[in-house]
């Protein structure tokens, strides 16, 4: 278990005290999705946008902290804006050998297949804040340091990164003034000095009443570019503090203020900024108090959705506890990692022996809800879990609209014998149609039950997943080759679970893993096809096609859409195609290509139905 029993306790103290306020703020009959985690305090958001999905960059505020005691970074992500999975903590103290405290407000940035998180430390040797860059292949980390020393110190935080449309990337901190660096392409140096961003009231509004801070800006830059436009967003006026946002034509100035984002709000005393576009629709994400036991030292990451206005301008927006609606849809047919959460109640997570992470330290009435879970119209009919007890296990019950909404299904769990000794339980389910909130409320006797690794529903009126080991845990059995290639199991590239699979020695863009689904195909079906996939070397488009022989003609249908695939990360193709022939279908061949090149490819937790 990652966090002492003590902790645990304080926690349960502080849920309990909170009952009353819980049921006022978060009503169970809507209940809230903001802060997005539950599990601990966040605080200081940097979203990243990356292969389709969001990746969520926070601090964390120790548990009962009277200071910003903050030791580690944290890391969630989702591609639908409700549904965050938690990766754990990449990057801490313990990355920079010369830092001594103060896991600050950092951001990520994504370059050269790389993944840079600039943070601000405070520094062993001097005792002054400093800036160092953690590095990474994988949106997810591990991330290493970069330079074994500072980039820049100047006893002032909170860093934002920003890359320009001509390549020229600018490094941003400060608090009380604001400067930044002209950070050369490798990201971990600059040119140019350290310059000062002239901090006047026409650009950054105008504070009264404190004399050496005329102006609003207080720290947590956020500098982006929107049509043509560069927005500095920050945290003004402390303390409490608001969001306020400046503009400007270039990225150095002269920067002109232009109001509030956010008013103050909330429990906590500051707030900080961090701004993307993802599938169409913009999001503010903040922080507040909003966790029961939270405040000024224990804070939480929330976001909103918002529309920029004509001009450009940014809404005021206030904090809610429902966050922004679903962007996307959520699939219960492939396998789900438990710690892929909308809202939860008394659990945590920890890392696991199969790989990622688990929940944990589930008790009786605990639960986890899924938002949003497209069951489609044949429904689901059954469910598996992936679950280990040192006890005597408990049941998971799956409920719909509340943790006490409709029973679906109830799955047995036994004890394992270690927490982290893994079996799976499947029970069969019914009512489970449509697009439905999902909870899985856990039941049990007293102290801590059982752990739950992932998930996955069988069934969706389509006769389920077709694919035969679609999570790739059997190793290859069920796959083969679609021309030139060799097929492996790999078990230090995973998408999900302990192994992936992957190819080797292609000779042809179309040479790829390959399963024949001919006797599982109707004609004139609608199928929903979903592929992780990750390439061994290049940066090739990958898709999926169907290969269909009928009356002695191949014809070759587009599964997905083709989306550019890495080595540092993994890529979701997932799309929906009619499938139809004329005449005798003879042979069904779905596999996975890239658009041009033979670099190796992974591929796991694969779908079709
Ligand atoms: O989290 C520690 C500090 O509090 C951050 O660096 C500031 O932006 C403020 O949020």
């Amino acid at each position: 278990m990652p966090f002492p029993l003590r902790r645990r306790v304080v926690l349960s103290i502080l849920w309990a005290l909170s009952i009353l306020c819980v049921s006022v703020l978060f009503p169970p009959a809507a209940r809230a999705d903001n802060p997005i985690v539950q599990t601990i305090y966040t605080a200081d958001p940097a979203p990243l946008v990356h292969n389709g999905r969001v990746y969520l960059y926070t601090g964390h505020d120790e548990d009962n902290s009277t200071y910003f005691t903050m030791k580690e970074w944290r890391v969630y992500s989702t591609s639908d804006m409700v549904n965050w999975t938690d990766h754990g903590s990449p990057m801490s103290l313990a990355t920079f050998s010369w830092a001594k405290s103060d896991a600050w407000a950092g951001q990520v940035t994504y370059r050269n297949g790389k993944f840079y998180w600039y943070v601000p430390v405070t520094s062993r040797a001097s005792g002054r804040m400093a800036i160092g860059v953690g590095v990474s292949d994988s949106p997810t980390g591990p991330f290493t340091d970069a330079l074994g020393k500072p980039l820049v110190e100047n006893g002032e935080i909170d860093p934002t990164v920003f890359i320009d449309d001509n390549g020229q990337a600018y490094l941003y901190w400060g608090n009380p003034n604001l400067w930044y660096v002209r950070l050369n392409t490798d990201m971990i140096s600059y040119s140019g000095g350290v310059n000062q961003i002239p901090l006047t009231t026409a650009g950054f509004g105008t504070r009264t009443g404190v004399a050496n801070r005329p102006t609003l800006y207080e720290e947590g830059p956020w500098v982006y570019k929107r049509n043509g436009l560069y927005y500095n967003v920050f945290a003004a006026k402390c303390c409490s503090e608001f969001i306020g946002y400046s503009t400007s034509t270039g990225p150095t100035g002269p920067w002109t203020y232009r109001g509030t984002v956010m008013p103050t709000q909330g429990s906590s005393f500051t707030n900080h900024p961090g701004i993307i576009d993802f599938n169409g629709s913009s999001y503010f994400f903040y922080h507040n108090g909003a966790l029961p036991g939270g405040g000024g030292f224990t804070r939480s990451v929330a976001v909103e959705k918002f529309s920029y206005n004509a001009d450009g301008t940014i809404p005021a927006m206030n904090m809610t506890t429902t966050g922004p609606p679903q962007n996307g849809t959520f699939n219960p047919y492939v396998r789900q990692e438990a710690e892929t959460i909308a809202w939860s109640s008394g659990i945590e997570t920890e890392a696991t022996s199969e790989g990622g992470r688990n929940i944990a330290n589930i008790e009786n009435g605990d639960y986890v809800k899924v938002k949003g879970v497209a069951f489609g119209s044949g429904g689901a009919t059954s469910f598996t879990a992936r679950v280990a007890s040192a006890t005597s296990g408990g049941r998971i019950e799956l409920r719909t609209g509340s943790p006490t909404g409709a029973l679906a299904g109830t799955c047995t769990v036994p004890g394992t014998g270690a927490w982290q000794t893994w079996t799976s339980v499947s029970c069969g389910v019914t009512g489970l149609t449509g697009t439905q909130d999902l909870y899985l409320r856990f039941t049990g006797g007293s102290g801590f039950l059982f752990n739950v690794n992932w998930w996955q529903f069988t069934g969706g009126g389509t006769g389920g997943n077709l694919l035969t080991n679609p999570d790739l845990e059997q190793g290859t059995s069920g796959w083969q080759v679609n021309g030139s290639g060799t097929l492996a199991a790999s078990t230090s590239v995973v998408h999900g679970g302990t192994q992936a699979l992957g190819i080797t020695g292609r000779t042809g863009a179309w040479n790829g893993p390959a399963q024949d689904v001919t006797s599982r195909m109707t004609n004139g079906k609608s199928y929903a096809t979903s592929v992780w996939v990750r390439s061994q070397s290049g940066t090739p488009g990958a898709k999926a096609t169907l290969a269909l022989t009928a009356n002695g003609t191949t014809s070759y249908l587009q599964l997905t859409p083709a989306a550019p695939v890495n080595a540092s990360g993994w890529t979701q193709l997932t799309g929906t195609a009619t499938v139809s022939w004329t005449g005798t279908l003879s042979r069904a061949v779905l596999y996975v290509e890239t658009t041009e090149g033979t670099d190796g490819l992974y591929i796991d937790d694969a779908s079709f139905q």
